[in-house]
Parts: structure tokens; C-alpha cells; sequence
């Protein structure tokens, strides 16, 4: 026996030890027993897929304090502390060795100096506290797309808000037998003060692509911290790119058309820019909300959702917007609110969600009321913006049947959507597959928001809303994309949204209810069922269509001057964008491939071409049928 089994044996009681060796796994031997040996924890408990072990970490969670019981039976609410409150894009570092090329748009640091310090901040970390061995299997069990992944954690929050976030593995890891292919993910919390992480200047994020292994500590935030979804989604972009499919930040939905069809959507919306609610419009069906696996199979391209529940953004779920939610965050179920308001009752209130203020209660900075400042002066909102709910997919009355198939679905469309306030129109068809993956895909940029620390409203490049995640150069992750459909038979259409377009006098020109309409137009078009203008940049919906289609499915008029203003092509603005792309690809973006180059280059002559006979702005009745 080596070292590493003695340490566990050593270190766990009978039960966890048994629990462990059943996998029979070395590689896995060694990553607890390192993690034990570095973190040095009071004890070690092991969870299997039995529902008694899922159950003592949830209890654990509110006999820790971790999280509090709220008055609805189920639900618990969580605080991060007041600087924790968002993913940390600064420490989110690669580790990198002399081998390793990643192009300078990717956040990293030297292996052997990220190992050192990381390590530092995690020796004894835990010491006196209950270390979590956790499994978990992304995407279906039993399926081409599962990836099996371990997390080990001191927050028993972590570990329960993974266990409504992901299907259980310990089985999938017996299937894997003594196979190192697994992801590896260590968290603590770090020290902590009345239940929040202290040492936020020593948060740090890092990440070793060659091992599959991402270290986090000094934060609670579940972005930084919940290591299976947006850590896990950095490992997954690079192993994809080495077996040729794709990991996607993408929501997995089913659009209802005529006769009871139903055509599955993926799509790419960066944080809270509109993908969750997009997911869960009423009507259609859901199977995810954040992160998709793409594989081509029997020469079809289908989607799984890595995950089986929603860390939502809570901010502005009401009653009237998002009834589907709404429901089941207002009835009793399994629900963590984190970040939120909750009154002396135990009720959680959040921005915007439609009720009247209450007179106070606690929030994330504390002893809250209505004015309450921050040390700057600032006035606290009753919630964090990025505050959120956490819950099983099961919950949700609109739930897709296809949710656990190994296979997945058939994906009909892919639509790329990000928050530009005064560029794109609401929805765009690109030409062909190549087309879209450059001018929609590839050029998406987004006006910051409260998912990241930093300044919010500020234009972002993010190819596929994914620049936060994507682990491999770039130039390469585009070409990926290209390759991945390119040769198919059986392609899936390509969109373009924007839900957050402004008019002249800076207000929004659609309200949130209107993107059904949108998915209905795209739905039809996938089936060849509707007719489109044929733009410069693409296909947009004719007015007569979108009329009729916002009569049938929100039973409002559409007037004409509301088309021509959402629908007009903002020429001047678009050329802008257009140079702004070429220009971060040709300077910043090594491998880029030429095709990027050609697509972008021909669209924008065109462009240019119609400004010069039209102007900055047209109508779009100057264009013809396509
Ligand atoms: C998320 C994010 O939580 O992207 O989904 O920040
Ligand atoms: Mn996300």
C-alpha cells in the first residue's frame, strides 16, 4: 500500500474509507489524499449516490449555519460575503507550463508559481472542519457526453447546491474503474467570520488544464466555487477541443411549432442577458439553462445539458414576467435563495420582485433597511443584483421529457444573443452555418453586468458569450466551432438576438415577453414555414409575419413604426461593430482562421456598399424577399 492509501485509511473512519475504495481508482487515491494532506481536515465524509449520504450533507449545510431555514418547508437562504458577491474574472488564472500556448486574451500564471501560492493559501485551510468527497457525473449517466468529476469541499452549501446542480456519480466512477479521466475540483472556504470567507484579497481561481484540476479557496461565491459548472466548463471547452465536439455556455430548450412539433434551440446568452428566462418561457419546454455538451452523433448534431438544476439570477423574477420560476420559489421545494433579503418573517424578497419593500431585515451587508449606505456612501439595494436561487430542474412545471436521455436532443437552431443596447436588430438569421458561427457566433460582444466583479455596462468581446470559459487560443476555439457542423448534412440554423435594444430616447424597444415571438419566427424557420428579407447581414422576419405571430402568441398588436424602428439596419453602427471584431482578431487573436477574415471582410463591403447608396439607417421595407 502507498502512501496515499495509508493516509486515508488513517484519516477516514470505516465507512468513509469503504465508501472511497470501493472505486478502486489510484489517480483518485492520490487527488483525495494530496487535497487531505495540503488541507489537513477534521474529518472526511464521503458521499455515495444514496439518498441517506445526499441527505446528511444538506443537513449539515444548516447545522453548519451555512445556510438558514427559511418559512416555506425546503427552502434555506446563504450569504457571501460583501466582496464575494460575483465570479472574480482577475484570480481566475490557467496554470501554465513552458508547453502550453493560450494566447494572451487567456487570464494565467506559471504553473509552478500558481501551485505555490494557491497551495499556500489552502495548507490547513481546513483544519478543524468536515471535508466533502463528492461525485458527480456532467451530462446524462450512461451516455457518450458524461464526463465523471469529484469535488472535494470544506462548505457543506457548495456541496449541497451541487447536489440540486448535477447528477450524482459515485456509480459512474465505478464504471470508470482505474481510469485518471475525470475532473478534480478542490475548494475552501478559507478563513471565515461570522460565517463569510475574510481573505477575499487572497480569493484565487486556478486552474491546471494538464490535470484536469482546479484549486478555489478564499471565496463562497457559487461561481468561484461550485467547481462542476464554470470551472468544470473551462476543463470541458479544452478536452473538447481535443475529441472534436463542443462545451457551450448555451441554455437547451424545445420551441413548440405548428401540429405539436417541437425543435430544439440551443443558445449562447452571456450572464444574465436573458438565457435563463429564455430557457423557462412559458409555452415551450426546458431542459437547461447554462451549460450544453454538443457532439455530433449518426451525422446530427445533439445537445445534453451538463446539469439538472438552475443557479439563477433572482433579480427581477416576478410573478407576471417569469411564472414558471415564480411558482417555485413561492411554494415549498428544495430552494437555497442566496444573497437575498430576508425579514425578521423569514421571507426572502429580491429586487424586482414585484412586491411592496419590507422595513427591513438581514442581507449580505448585514442588518438592512431601506437606504441603508455602504462605506462609500453608496445606497445597498435590499438583494445583491447577482443575488440567486438554486434548485432542481424536476421542479419546473414546464420541464422537457428528453432532460436525462444519453443521447440528447436534435438541435434544430443555435441563436447567439448578447446585451447591445444600440447595434443589432431583435432577431437575425445568418446565411449558412459558417456564416452564422463568424457574424453571430464568433462577433457577439456584450455590455458588462453584475455576474462579474467589475464595472457593469461596459462592451465586451465574448465569442459565443463564452470568453470567460474558453481554455484553448481563441483562434482555435472559433475554428472548432467551424469544423464541428461544417461538413454536415443535417446543420443546424444559426440566430442572432438581441433583447435589449434602445430607441432614440434610450428605453428599451421591447419589453421581456416579446423574445416568444422571436422563437416562434425561428421555430418557423427552421422548417422552411416562413418568409424573410434578405439584409446585407442576414435574414430578418417580414412585418406581416411578425404581426400575426405577436397577435397569436401575446395577443397584442404589432404596430408597423415599432417594426421599422426595432428592424432597421443601424448601419453606421453596425460597420463599427464590424471593424471592432476584425481588429481584436487581427491583433489579439493568434490561429484565427482566414475564413473568419474573408466572411467578416465580404459582409462589411456589403455594408458599406448600401450605407453609401442609402445612408446610416435603413427601413426594413427597402429590402427584398430572400
Ligand atoms: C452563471 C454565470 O452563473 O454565467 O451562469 O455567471
Ligand atoms: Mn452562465
Amino acid at each position: 500500500m502507498g502512501w496515499h492509501e495509508e493516509l486515508l485509511k488513517r484519516k477516514l473512519d470505516r465507512d468513509n474509507y469503504r465508501k472511497l475504495a470501493r472505486l478502486a481508482n489510484p489517480s483518485l487515491y492520490h487527488f483525495v489524499a494530496d487535497a487531505i494532506k495540503l488541507c489537513n481536515p477534521g474529518s472526511v465524509f464521503v458521499t455515495t449516490d444514496a439518498d441517506e449520504d445526499v441527505a446528511y450533507v444538506r443537513r449539515r449545510a444548516l447545522e453548519s449555519g451555512e445556510e438558514k431555514s427559511l418559512a416555506l418547508e425546503g427552502h434555506t437562504y446563504h450569504f457571501d460575503g460583501y466582496h464575494d458577491q460575483a465570479r472574480d474574472r482577475a484570480n481566475t488564472k490557467y496554470l501554465v507550463s513552458a508547453s502550453m500556448e493560450l494566447g494572451a486574451r487567456l487570464s494565467a500564471i506559471g504553473k509552478e508559481e500558481g501551485l505555490k501560492e494557491v497551495h499556500s493559501y489552502l495548507q490547513d485551510a481546513m483544519v478543524g472542519r468536515e471535508m466533502f468527497v463528492r461525485f458527480f457525473c456532467l451530462g446524462p449517466r450512461n451516455s457518450p457526453f458524461s464526463i465523471p468529476a469529484v469535488q472535494l469541499t470544506d462548505s457543506s452549501y457548495v456541496a449541497h447546491s451541487e447536489d440540486l446542480l448535477y447528477r450524482s456519480g459515485y456509480e459512474e466512477f465505478r464504471k470508470l474503474g482505474d481510469s485518471p479521466d475525470f475532473f478534480r475540483l478542490l475548494h475552501s472556504q478559507g478563513e471565515l467570520k461570522d460565517d463569510v470567507s475574510v481573505n477575499t484579497d487572497k480569493r484565487r481561481i486556478y486552474i491546471d488544464l494538464e490535470n484536469n484540476t482546479v484549486y478555489s479557496t478564499n471565496t463562497q461565491y457559487g461561481g468561484n466555487t461550485i467547481g462542476l459548472k464554470k470551472l468544470s466548463l473551462r476543463l470541458a471547452i479544452r478536452k473538447a477541443s481535443e475529441e472534436g465536439w463542443l462545451a457551450e455556455h448555451m441554455l437547451v430548450m424545445g420551441v413548440r411549432g405548428p401540429g405539436g412539433r417541437v425543435t430544439y434551440f440551443t443558445g449562447a446568452f452571456p450572464s444574465a442577458c436573458g438565457k435563463t428566462s429564455t430557457a423557462m418561457v412559458p409555452g415551450e419546454t426546458i431542459l437547461g439553462d447554462d451549460i450544453a455538451y454538443l457532439r455530433v452523433i449518426d451525422g446530427k448534431v445533439r445537445a445534453v445539458n451538463v446539469e439538472c438544476g438552475i443557479f439563477g439570477i433572482i433579480r427581477d423574477v416576478n410573478a407576471q414576467d417569469d411564472p414558471v420560476i415564480w411558482e417555485v420559489l413561492t411554494a415549498p421545494a428544495e430552494v437555497i435563495f442566496s444573497n437575498v433579503l430576508v425579514t425578521e418573517e423569514d421571507i426572502p424578497f429580491w429586487l424586482g420582485d414585484g412586491r411592496e419593500v419590507p422595513a427591513g431585515g438581514i442581507n449580505h451587508s448585514a442588518k438592512w433597511w431601506p437606504g441603508k449606505q455602504d462605506e462609500a456612501g453608496n445606497e445597498i439595494p435590499l438583494s445583491h443584483r447577482n443575488a440567486r436561487y438554486t434548485v432542481w430542474l424536476e421542479e419546473l412545471s414546464n420541464l422537457d421529457p428528453h432532460l436525462h436521455d444519453p443521447l440528447g436532443v436534435e438541435v434544430g437552431a443555435i441563436v447567439y444573443g448578447g446585451r447591445d443596447s444600440d447595434t443589432s436588430v431583435p432577431v437575425e438569421q445568418s446565411f449558412d452555418w459558417v456564416h452564422g458561427i463568424i457574424t453571430k457566433g464568433a462577433s457577439l460582444e456584450s455590455e458588462t453586468t453584475a455576474a462579474t466583479l467589475g464595472k457593469k455596462g461596459v462592451r465586451q468581446f465574448s465569442p459565443m458569450s463564452n470568453s470567460d470559459f474558453i481554455s484553448i487560443s481563441f483562434g482555435r476555439y472559433v475554428q472548432n466551432n467551424i469544423r464541428f457542423a461544417e461538413k454536415l448534412d443535417h446543420k443546424p440554423f444559426i440566430f442572432g438576438v438581441n433583447y435589449f435594444l434602445k430607441g432614440q430616447d434610450g428605453s428599451y424597444l421591447n419589453v421581456m415577453e416579446d423574445k416568444r415571438v422571436w422563437l416562434k419566427w425561428m421555430e418557423l424557420r427552421v422548417h422552411g414555414e416562413v418568409g424573410a428579407l434578405r439584409t446585407p447581414a442576414g435574414f430578418i422576419p417580414r412585418y406581416q409575419d411578425l404581426q400575426h405571430l405577436f397577435h397569436e402568441h401575446l395577443g397584442k398588436e404589432y404596430p408597423e413604426e415599432a417594426y421599422v424602428e426595432q428592424f432597421a439596419l443601424r448601419l453606421d453602427k453596425k460597420l463599427a461593430k464590424m471593424l471592432r471584431i476584425e481588429k481584436i482578431y487581427r491583433e489579439s487573436v493568434p490561429e484565427t482562421p482566414a475564413v473568419l477574415f474573408a466572411v467578416l471582410q465580404a459582409q462589411r463591403q456589403r455594408l458599406e456598399a448600401l450605407q453609401k447608396s442609402k445612408g446610416d439607417w435603413v427601413s426594413p421595407f427597402d429590402f427584398p424577399e430572400g
